[in-house]
């Protein structure tokens, strides 16, 4: 039975899970759900997510939502071949879930936080409150990327996919300074992945595109 996967091109939650499913040659159907155009707040779809975000996913019956729990499942379920990305090990899987927890507190909060700024409220870029927290985040994994070539490790992980979705938007509405090297090392060696460039930059161009004619 194929997975059917609602999500839309232009969600960074979603596009992490496009990536994952190139990576691991998944099929999928796609479901395309247009959040601008309210289709997550339908009855039908807060019947089945009451979170009412994408991307989701429901295989064979089993309903998941929230990128970060959809990424451990996939591997789990369909990566034998992979299953590195998901680390067995205790401690190298506790790291992943740190990385993945920041991602989906912090770093998804300075996002959603950006994107009203500048798709809704017009600005030109950042205000001085969201560019601190933003240097943070480019900080912190600078940071993580000194001690180790990955985010969680030293091989590539879903922490690493996890973080691409959000990093790439993130740059796209307030570039990475150059003075966090690690971390543009990383982000510049990862978008020469094919599964970059066929589940991330679609997408991420779509939007790219969207802030681009959206400016005041
Ligand atoms: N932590 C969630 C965040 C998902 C999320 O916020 N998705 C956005 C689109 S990128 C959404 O569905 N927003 C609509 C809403 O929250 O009502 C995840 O990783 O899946």
């Amino acid at each position: 039975m194929t997975i059917k996967l609602y999500s839309h091109p232009t969600s960074p939650a979603g596009r992490a899970v496009f990536m994952l499913t190139e990576i691991l040659n998944l099929k999928y159907e796609l479901v395309e759900v247009n959040v601008m155009a309210g289709d997550n707040r339908k009855p039908e779809y807060l019947e089945k997510n009451p979170n009412h975000t994408i991307p989701m996913i429901e295989d064979d019956g089993f309903i998941l939502i929230d990128s970060h729990a959809i990424l451990t499942y996939l591997v789990k379920k369909y990566g034998a071949k992979q299953a590195q990305l998901y680390p067995k090990d205790l401690q190298s899987r506790s790291i992943v879930h740190q990385r993945l927890f920041f991602d989906a507190s912090a770093v998804t909060d300075i996002l959603i936080s950006l994107f009203i700024e500048i798709a809704i409220k017009k600005a030109p870029g950042p205000n001085e409150e969201q560019l601190e927290k933003l240097n943070d985040v480019y900080n912190i994994l600078d940071k993580y990327l000194s001690k180790t070539k990955y985010v969680a490790g030293d091989h590539l992980t879903i922490a690493d996919i996890s973080y691409l979705s959000n990093i790439s938007t993130l740059a796209n509405m307030s570039p990475i300074d150059a003075k966090y090297k690690k971390l543009t090392a990383w982000f510049n060696s990862l978008q020469n992945e094919e599964w970059y460039k066929k589940g991330n930059l679609p997408g991420l161009t779509i939007l790219k595109s969207f802030l681009e004619q959206n400016k005041a």
